[in-house]
């Protein structure tokens, strides 16, 4: 994912391009043609109101950071495609989005309607939500904001909800977690529609209902609509003034996090019951039955409803129960009242479908209905189609116009882009600076010529950042958005990476972008074609693996007593396991946070790369937790990784001595090999094994390194045989070192360095360089710069031959407990399966505490009934 430039870079931010830098980096060493490209989400609100606050113009603003954030990337050593940079905020990408707009338009799926916004009385402006403060003010003028409509662009993502929804399913390498908060926020929930005839005096007409519980139909005892229903128009005269009150009590923008309780009023109309003929119920306008979900009303059923059953409470309304609730369906009994929200078994007041159980009534009940014409089943969908429109000056301009005669027209594709006007007054009143531009509203409409203006809105930024990704195949590209055999030959991404906090929103957008341009054939070579290739996960799925990256966390020290946090300079570390509050003496309260300015417990990266080095800070980064997973930054430890490197640097200073010839293949036989020589051989080939595996599918970047650690302790306990390396004079009575060959000694280094630069790739190739120039295989030595980097030499690859261990050790479980081991040599196993049960079988019963557990007294077998291997 790229980043927002908000001027630095922070510790997530190394997280994140550390695991993708050290993926392409490896990827690229194994041969894959890698595309490891990086860019900016530059358009956005931080630099409008950098613009408003300190008079800086956003593109400057924006621009200086991206400036700031690149030398950061370069610092921490990440190797991007540079060529392939871009930003949303540029012309030569909006352009783009625009043409992406234009399209969606002309395929019905952006339209327009009204919507409610932020308003700002005082500033006469619209705000965004993270502009109102938790009290419902203005951030700027403190005003109380109110809600307006205003008509706005929508693009119709409710289209595609059953699709997004279904192709959830293909995605095998997304985490479970995502995909069920996409599917919760899709949010698809079959049920039945009724229609409610009201017939009050003077007035008639239907209310439909959209309910879940079908099966609660004959416990309705009123129904409530949104403010906005339709019916409302119809309240007799005596009603009216009550509920315009209402209504304006509803305006006031609550931003508190307690939802507010059911509150409503009654509207003077009644509703005839369906399935109860003579029966009338009355009808509420109410804040808690949304305008846009299902039908705007709801059927109240107080008896099996939480929210009617609280609001019948208010109106003194006596509950109806219906159902009797299943026990195992969890919720509450009868017994204990309030409302029981459990299915079950419908009582006897259900006419003729008394008796059944909840979901058999439901279908019954349906039918019935359907077949007298006033019920159906019905699917609904949670998800609302997606508002685009801003009233912000920082974004891609919305490249239609609206004229009088002809109503909303695109500009025509040959016009794009729509530029934004850079000469502008950033003042924070009087709505968005591109509204006070004249000349740049004024324009002529492109279907009749006469005079028209120009939308002011500006597109939400989510929708510049739905489709960066194909751009990145083709990203200078002036003819079209990106090429078909591009996009085709190089999308899904095969691994996105990212933090969970974008699990919704920007991937359910990013999905919806990537699946309306393969519908479109703007890529993709069709469903039936993709299939046969095995495109995996296909039908425009943008994102093949996501690898969603843990928060990173900072240290963070609390005063015992008060709470407080306390501040680096409040703490005394120099024994860092046992902190001591210096005012007090006492020991702080420890814990791990989000990192936060208010907490104090923040690392800058730049620090870390400055004292530490960029390699020991990414290696720490991807030792200390597997990417998924939070992180406790603890600059302590990172000692660890410094002393592991020059570990390392040791055994290439070694190598370098033994004589031996350089890279080359190298195929040691394990018949030939000596005890420790097999050894050394078996741990790298495990850990080419492993490494490759990690890079290529599981990304457990933190054994990844705790293999590598392995492999270089046992390359420092073995000396190279024909060796000059002098022995410490002080051997003393340790342990005389294992000799192994020359050639493996060499070998084993070379092909651990390999592994370790994509990690650390600075040391890597400094590595790389030593084992090279002063390799004796080369005739001259070679000098830094002709020496070839690391990152153009091949992957190390493993034989399974060599996995295989001399001796296995097989424990021995009697009766479902283990009582002891036997060892054997793998060579002495016979081949064949009924020849290897028949061999440890026999290992089994010579061994010594066998006696106590399979022997009888006399030495004779106890009756074993069944022996598992
Ligand atoms: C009667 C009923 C009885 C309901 C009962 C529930 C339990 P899901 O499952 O999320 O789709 N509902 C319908 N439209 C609504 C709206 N516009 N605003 C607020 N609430 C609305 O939820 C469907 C249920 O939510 C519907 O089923 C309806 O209440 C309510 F024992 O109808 B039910
Ligand atoms: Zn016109």
């Amino acid at each position: 994912m790229f980043p927002y430039p908000s001027g630095i870079l922070h510790m997530g931010h190394v997280r994140v391009y550390a695991i993708s830098d050290a993926l392409a980096r490896a990827r690229r060493m194994m041969g894959f043609d890698v595309v490891h490209p990086m860019g900016w989400d530059a358009f956005g609100l931080p630099a409008e109101n950098a613009a408003i606050e300190r008079g800086i113009h956003p593109n400057e603003w924006t621009v200086k950071n991206i400036a700031v954030m690149k030398g950061q990337m370069e610092k921490i050593l990440a190797d991007f495609d540079w060529d392939r940079e871009l930003r949303t905020c540029s012309p030569e990408y909006y352009r783009w989005t625009q043409y992406l707009f234009l399209k969606l338009h002309e395929a019905g799926l952006a339209y327009q309607k009204e919507a409610v916004v932020n308003w700002d009385p005082v500033d006469e402006t619209v705000l965004a939500n993270e502009q109102v403060d938790s009290e419902g003010k203005s951030w700027r003028s403190g005003a109380v904001v109110e809600k307006r409509k205003l008509r706005q662009w929508f693009f119709k993502i409710t289209e595609y909800a059953e699709d997004l929804l279904q192709d959830l399913d293909r995605l095998q390498h997304w985490p479970e977690r995502v995909k069920q908060m996409q599917r919760n926020w899709i949010g698809k929930s079959k049920g039945a529609e009724f229609d409610f005839k009201v017939n009050s005096p003077g007035s008639s007409g239907d209310i439909q209902v959209f309910t879940s519980r079908p099966d609660t139909v004959f416990g309705v005892q009123f129904l409530a609509v949104s403010v906005e229903h339709p019916i409302l128009q119809r309240v007799p005269v005596s009603h009216q003034q009550q509920l315009e009150e209402f209504k304006e009590s509803l305006k006031k923008v609550n931003t508190s996090e307690i939802e507010p309780g059911p509150e409503g009023v009654p509207t003077g109309l009644m509703a005839d019951h369906p399935f109860l003929p003579g029966t009338k119920i009355p009808v509420y306008a109410v804040n808690y039955v949304v305008s846009d979900y299902g039908t705007g009303a709801v059927m109240g059923v107080p008896g099996h409803d939480e929210r009617d059953f609280a609001f019948a409470k208010t109106q003194g309304i006596d509950v109806k129960y219906v159902v009797t609730p299943e026990p195992t369906e969890g919720g509450k009994t009868a017994a204990e009242g309030g409302a029981l929200t459990a299915r079950g078994v419908l009582m006897g007041n259900n006419g003729e479908f008394s008796g059944l159980t909840s979901e058999a009534a439901a279908e019954a009940i349906v039918k019935k209905a359907d077949g007298l014409g006033f019920g159906r089943e019905k699917t609904s969908f949670r998800i609302r189609d997606w508002l685009l429109s801003r009233q912000r000056y920082w974004g891609a301009p919305i490249p239609m116009i609206h004229c009088k005669g002809c109503g909303p027209v695109p500009v025509p594709a040959e016009d794009l882009p729509v530029v934004l006007p850079m000469d502008v007054s950033f003042t924070g009143r009087g709505g968005s600076p591109l509204k006070q531009i004249d000349d740049w509203v004024k324009c002529s409409c492109p279907k009749c010529g006469g005079s028209a203006q120009r939308d002011t809105d500006t597109m939400d930024t989510f929708v510049d950042s739905s489709w960066y990704f194909f751009r990145f195949l083709d990203p200078h590209n002036t003819k079209i958005p990106f090429s078909h055999a591009k996009a085709t030959s190089g999308m899904p991404v095969d691994v996105y990476i990212g933090g969970i906090e974008h699990a919704i929103l920007h991937l359910l957008y990013s999905r919806f972008l990537s699946k309306f341009a393969w519908k479109t054939g703007l890529y993709g070579r069709g469903p039936e074609a993709e299939d046969k290739a095995g495109k995996e996960p296909g039908r425009g799925e943008p994102f093949k693996v996501l690898l969603t990256q843990g928060m990173v966390q900072g240290r963070t020290f609390k005063d015992p007593v008060t709470g407080a946090f306390l501040k680096p300079d409040e703490v005394d570390l120099s024994d860092p396991a046992n902190p001591i509050q210096k005012s007090t003496g006492l020991a702080p309260n420890q814990s791990y946070e989000k990192m936060s300015k208010s907490k104090f417990n923040g690392v800058d990266p730049e620090d870390m790369i400055a004292s530490h080095g960029a390699d020991a800070t990414r290696l720490h980064v991807l030792y200390k937790a597997p990417p998924s997973e939070e992180l406790e930054w603890d600059e302590q430890s990172i000692v660890g990784m410094q002393r592991f490197l020059a570990k390392v640097w040791k055994v290439v200073g070694n190598a370098t001595q033994t004589g031996a010839g350089g890279a080359g293949v190298f195929e040691p036989s394990m018949e030939t090999m000596n005890k420790d020589e097999r050894e050394l051989w078996r741990t790298l080939n495990h850990t080419v094994k492993e490494l490759t595996t990690s890079f290529q599918s599981t990304y457990a970047f933190n054994t990844s390194i705790a293999f590598l650690i392995k492999l270089t302790n046992q390359l420092s306990t073995v000396t190279p045989s024909s060796s000059t390396i002098s022995q410490p004079a002080s051997k003393k009575a340790k342990k005389v070192q294992a000799e192994v060959s020359p050639e493996l000694y060499q070998h084993t280094t070379e092909a651990l360095v390999k592994m370790l630069s994509p990690l650390a790739p600075a040391f890597g190739e400094e590595c790389w360089e030593t084992l090279q120039s002063r390799s004796p295989s080369t005739s001259s030595v070679t000098t830094p710069e002709t020496t070839p980097s690391i990152f153009s030499e091949a992957w190390p690859s493993f034989h399974e031959s060599a996995l295989k261990e001399d001796k296995i050790v097989c424990g021995i479980q009697v009766n479902g407990k283990s009582r002891f081991n036997i060892e054997y040599d793998v060579s002495e196993l016979p081949g064949d399966k009924t020849g290897q049960e028949a061999f440890l079988r026999d290992l089994v019963y010579k061994h010594e505490k066998a006696q106590k557990w399979l022997l009888d007294d006399g030495g004779k077998v106890k009756d074993v009934k069944k022996m598992i291997v």
